[in-house]
C-alpha cells in the first residue's frame, strides 16, 4: 500500500484564508499528490480561496464552487456541477462551523432558540446534508472528514451552543458511518486542539487556553494546522481504511488530562 493520492479528488469546504484548518488539510492533501476542488461560502473569500491555491504547485489545476451550507438548492446544485466537471470524488474534508457571536460567551442557559437552530444548522446538520450530496460522487468509495471541538464532550467555559452543536456532529458522524459504509464510504471525525483561526479571533480567552495547553497538555505545545491536516490525510487515505464513525484527537494529549 502506499500512501500518494495521485489521481485521486477531494473536495475541501471551509477555507476562509491562509490560518484555515481547512487550509492546512489541503496542503497535505495537495502535497501528497492530490487534485483539489475548493467549496467557499462567502464571495469575499473567494479570491482568498483562488490565491492560496494558486500558491500550490499545478494548483492552478484546482476547481472552486460557492457553496452556502444552509441553501440546500446550493449544495445539491454545487455537487452536481461537480459531478459535471470531475466525475468521480475520493473523499470530502467538511471545516464548517458557525454560531452567532452573542451566544459564545456569558451563561449558556440564555441561549437562545434562533442561535441554537443556527448553530446546529450550519455546523451540524450540514454534514449530513453534504455526505447525501456527495455520495454519488464516490462511486469509488472514500472517506469524509470533520471537524470537532472537545467542548461537545465536556463543559468548556463560552463555546456554550457550538458545544452543543459539536456533540450532535459527533453523534452524526457514527451514524453516518453506518449509512455510508456500505457503499465503501468511510466517516470519521479529527477533534482539534485550539488553533488561532479567524473563528477563533474575538471569541473567549484564546491567550489563556493557550498557555493552558502549553502548560498541562502532554505534549506541552499547541496543536498546529499542519498536525491536523496530516491526520486528515490518513483519515482520507487506504491506510486507515479499517477505521470508520471515529473520533482522532489531535491536541497534543490534552483531552486526556483531568
Ligand atoms: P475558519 O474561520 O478558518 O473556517 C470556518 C469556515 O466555516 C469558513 O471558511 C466559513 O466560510 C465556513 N462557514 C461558515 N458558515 C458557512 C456556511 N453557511 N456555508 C459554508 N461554509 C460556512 O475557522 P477554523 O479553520 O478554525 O474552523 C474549521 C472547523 O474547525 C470548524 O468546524 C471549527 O469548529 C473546527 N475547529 C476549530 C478549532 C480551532 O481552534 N480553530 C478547534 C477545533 C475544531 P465563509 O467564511 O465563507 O462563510
Ligand atoms: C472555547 C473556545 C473559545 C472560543 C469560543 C467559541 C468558539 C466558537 C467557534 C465558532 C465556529 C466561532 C464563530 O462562529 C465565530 C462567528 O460568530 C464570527 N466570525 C465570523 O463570522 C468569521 C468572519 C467567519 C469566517 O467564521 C465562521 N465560523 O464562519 C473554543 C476554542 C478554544 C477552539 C475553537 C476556536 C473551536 C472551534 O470550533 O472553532
Amino acid at each position: 500500500m502506499n500512501m500518494s493520492l495521485q489521481g485521486r479528488t477531494y473536495v475541501v469546504m471551509g477555507v476562509a484564508n491562509k490560518r484555515s484548518i481547512a487550509w492546512g488539510i489541503a496542503q497535505s492533501l495537495h502535497n501528497a499528490g492530490a487534485r483539489l476542488i475548493f467549496t467557499y461560502a462567502a464571495e469575499r473569500f473567494e479570491k482568498s480561496v483562488r490565491d492560496l491555491a494558486a500558491t500550490l504547485e499545478g494548483g492552478e489545476e484546482s476547481l472552486f464552487y460557492q457553496c452556502d451550507v444552509t441553501d440546500d438548492e446550493n449544495i445539491m446544485e454545487t455537487f452536481q456541477q461537480i459531478q459535471n466537471d470531475v466525475g468521480v470524488i475520493h473523499g470530502l474534508a467538511h471545516c464548517i462551523a458557525f454560531a452567532n457571536k452573542d451566544e459564545l460567551k456569558g451563561d449558556f442557559l440564555n441561549t437562545s432558540r434562533d442561535g441554537f437552530l443556527t448553530a446546529h444548522n450550519i455546523s451540524s446538520y450540514s454534514l449530513t446534508a453534504v455526505s447525501r450530496a456527495v455520495q454519488p460522487l464516490m462511486s469509488e468509495g472514500g472517506g469524509i472528514v470533520t471537524l470537532t471541538y472537545l467542548g461537545g464532550e465536556r463543559v468548556v467555559p463560552n463555546y456554550n451552543v457550538m458545544g452543543v452543536a459539536k456533540a450532535s456532529l459527533d453523534a452524526s458522524v457514527k451514524y453516518l458511518a453506518e449509512s455510508l459504509g456500505k457503499h465503501g464510504i468511510r466517516v470519521n471525525a479529527i477533534s482539534a486542539g485550539p488553533i488561532r483561526t479567524l473563528s477563533a479571533k474575538g471569541v473567549g480567552d484564546f491567550n489563556s487556553i493557550l498557555k493552558d495547553i502549553e502548560e498541562r497538555a502532554p505534549l506541552r505545545r499547541p496543536t498546529t494546522q499542519d498536525e491536523v491536516g496530516d491526520t486528515a490525510y490518513f483519515l482520507l487515505s487506504d491506510f486507515s481504511r479499517g477505521v470508520t464513525g471515529e473520533m482522532i484527537h489531535v491536541d497534543s494529549g490534552f483531552h486526556i488530562i483531568g
